[in-house]
Order: structure tokens, then sequence, then C-alpha cells
């Protein structure tokens, strides 16, 4: 099975705006209840990460993806992750700060949030009301995937049908 990009982020903060995005699908927004599969996404709820309980099961779904992306929402100055939380997973994980065109100011805070959480930069800030930062997003995915990012069940087996 090929891995997936998994997005973590609080309800509202725009993991489906980028789900769409990633996926290059227009399907409507519609509140997201359950874990959604997409072709190259897993999309979590927002309850996942906004309650602790609720933690093991982004850690154990994280075994499926490649990739992980935490979301903060500037617009909102809500300290949503514990500090640490990044190193909980063993596949690569950024930081993506959503809505850059609603809360440019805050994106400092933003920042400080991702190194409190334990993200590496690049950070990626992203607009999708003036489309910005999406497409530079999308490009280092794919560079990571090139580089193995995260191996993929068809690596670990050995049968190279990516
Ligand atoms: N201004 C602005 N609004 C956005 C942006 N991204 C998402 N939104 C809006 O924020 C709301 C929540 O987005 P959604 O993707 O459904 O978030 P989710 O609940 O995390 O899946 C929707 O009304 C989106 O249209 C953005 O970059 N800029
Ligand atoms: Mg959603």
């Amino acid at each position: 099975m090929k891995k997936r990009i998994m997005i973590i982020g609080p309800t509202q903060s725009g993991k489906t705006s980028l789900v769409n995005a990633l996926e290059n699908t227009n399907r409507p927004l519609i509140k997201t209840q359950d874990v959604i599969y997409g072709k190259k996404t897993i999309e979590t709820p927002g309850s996942y990460i906004e309650n602790p309980s609720m933690y093991r099961y982004l850690i154990a779904i994280a075994q499926d993806a490649s990739h992980v992306l935490l979301l903060i929402d500037p617009s909102r100055l809500m300290e949503v992750y514990p500090p640490g939380f990044a190193k909980a997973f063993n596949c690569p994980v950024s930081g993506v700060i959503t809505k850059i065109d609603l809360a440019g100011q805050n994106a400092d805070w933003a920042y400080r949030q991702m190194k409190k959480i334990g993200v590496n930069e690049p950070y990626f800030s992203l607009s999708f009301k003036d489309n910005t930062g999406v497409e530079a997003l999308k490009n280092y995915l794919s560079a990571n995937e090139l580089r193995g990012g995260g191996l993929g069940d068809e690596v670990l087996n050995g049968n190279g049908t990516a």
C-alpha cells in the first residue's frame, strides 16, 4: 500500500481545503466526522487533536502515513498541540500555517508554536483565498517522496511497484 500524507489540525483550521488541493479535487467542504482516506491523503478529525485522550489514534493512524502535516491557524491564537508533539511520529513531520491572508501579522506566533511542538523548518504558509504557498508545499512533498521519506510498503516488500 502506498503511504499517504496525513493532515492534523483543529476544527476549521483548513484541513479539508488542503486535502482538496493535494488531491486535485473540488469536492465540497463537509465537516469531518471521522478519518477520511483519499488517494494521497488522510484527513483526521479536529476533535482528535483537540482531545488528548485521542492522541493515540493519531499516532496509530500515522503508521499509514509517509508524511504528517501539522496545521496551525494563526487567525485563532489557540495553543492546540502539546510541546514536543511532533516527536511522537516516526515519519517526517512538517508545519503548515493556514489562512495567512487573515492573520499574516501572527506568523511569528505560529513559528514559535511550531518550534515548541518540535517541528523543524521549513514551515509552509498557505492561503487558499489568495492561492499562495500551495505549490511550494506540493513540490516539497513530492521531493520528499522521491527521497524515500517514509518507506512505503512497496519499498519494504521489495516488489518495486510503487
Ligand atoms: N480566508 C481564508 N479562509 C480559509 C482558508 N483556508 C480555509 N479557509 C476557510 O476556513 C473554513 C474552514 O476550512 P476547512 O478546510 O473546512 O477546515 P477544516 O475544518 O480544518 O477541514 C472554511 O470556511 C474555509 O473556506 C484560507 O487560506 N484563507
Ligand atoms: Mg474538514
